[in-house]
């Protein structure tokens, strides 16, 4: 006869081993049990910020790293993003009201004349993850929607995407709009996409290149440190 697999019953796990399961099950693009082990910390009195940053951050960090270092791929990525955000989705209103502190703010879209959104997706997906709110402006983005997210959404971050040789250049005209407009120095920039490097964020006057959203998170988190240290010290 089959040995059969022993479920694990998640409101039986003490806290310590129910956050360790939901690294796993986040790991795994788990989604209900992500929402389950979610509900489970909630009711038992945990603080929706500790649920955030200790259940879930944490579980993703572990999935950020893996694909950084080439162990998960995309498909795995989205999934795991996909139950993050279901959890994130119950967190959302809970955090709202306690006034739990954010990351950052990012606004961020695909540049003119480009409509691939999956990488951006993935970045906004692990922004959130981490703690950052992003308001995500879509794909086909002109100079002017740019601008006018920025001063309606007061972020503290701009992230553009381009997959196109032909369209990667449009972010140095956003960059120039943003000088012209004496707006460049109130934004960190950080840029991504497919093919672009370190040498053209450097070029077109970018604050960061973003060779991954891992890397994006990483880059974002080293900015708003920077930022706090700064006011801190007057
Ligand atoms: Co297109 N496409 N595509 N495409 N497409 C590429 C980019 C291409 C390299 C394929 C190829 O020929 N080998 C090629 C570009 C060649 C070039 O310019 N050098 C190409 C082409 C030519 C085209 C069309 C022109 C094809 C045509 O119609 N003849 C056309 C253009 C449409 C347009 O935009 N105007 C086109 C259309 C499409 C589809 C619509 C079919 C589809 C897009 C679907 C969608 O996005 N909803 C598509 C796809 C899927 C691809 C490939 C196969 C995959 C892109 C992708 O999603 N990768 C792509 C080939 C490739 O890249 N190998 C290709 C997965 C994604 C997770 O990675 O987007 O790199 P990526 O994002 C990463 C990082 O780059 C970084 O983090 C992400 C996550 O780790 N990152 C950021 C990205 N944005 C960031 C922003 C940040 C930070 C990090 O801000 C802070």
């Amino acid at each position: 006869m089959a040995e059969e697999e022993e479920d694990i019953i998640l409101s039986e796990l003490d806290d310590d081993e129910l956050v360790e399961q939901m690294y796993d099950d986040l790991y795994d693009g788990l989604k209900e049990e992500i929402e389950e082990g979610t509900n489970i910390l909630i009711e038992r009195g945990w603080a929706p910020y500790d649920v955030l940053t200790k259940a879930l951050v944490g579980g993703m960090t572990v999935v950020g790293a893996d694909f950084r270092d080439g162990i998960l791929f995309v498909p795995e990525v989205l999934l795991a993003a996909n139950a993050m955000k279901a959890g994130m989705a119950i967190l959302k209103p809970l955090l709202a009201e306690t006034g739990a502190p954010r990351m950052g703010k990012m606004v961020i879209g695909t540049v003119k004349g480009d409509i691939h959104d999956i990488g951006k997706n993935l970045v906004s997906m692990m922004m959130e993850g981490a703690g950052f709110e992003v308001v995500d402006i879509g794909i086909n983005n002109p100079v002017e929607n740019y601008v006018e997210a920025l001063k309606e959404e007061e972020p503290d971050i701009l992230g553009m995407s381009a997959l196109l040789t032909t369209t990667m250049p449009y972010m140095k005209v956003v960059i120039d709009t943003m000088v012209e407009m004496g707006i460049r120095d109130d934004y960190v920039v950080l840029v991504g996409g497919a093919p672009l490097n370190e040498e053209f964020g450097k070029a077109i006057g970018a604050d960061g290149y973003c060779r991954d959203a891992a890397v994006a998170v990483e880059t974002a988190k080293e900015y708003m440190a920077r930022k706090h240290n700064e006011l801190a010290a007057g």
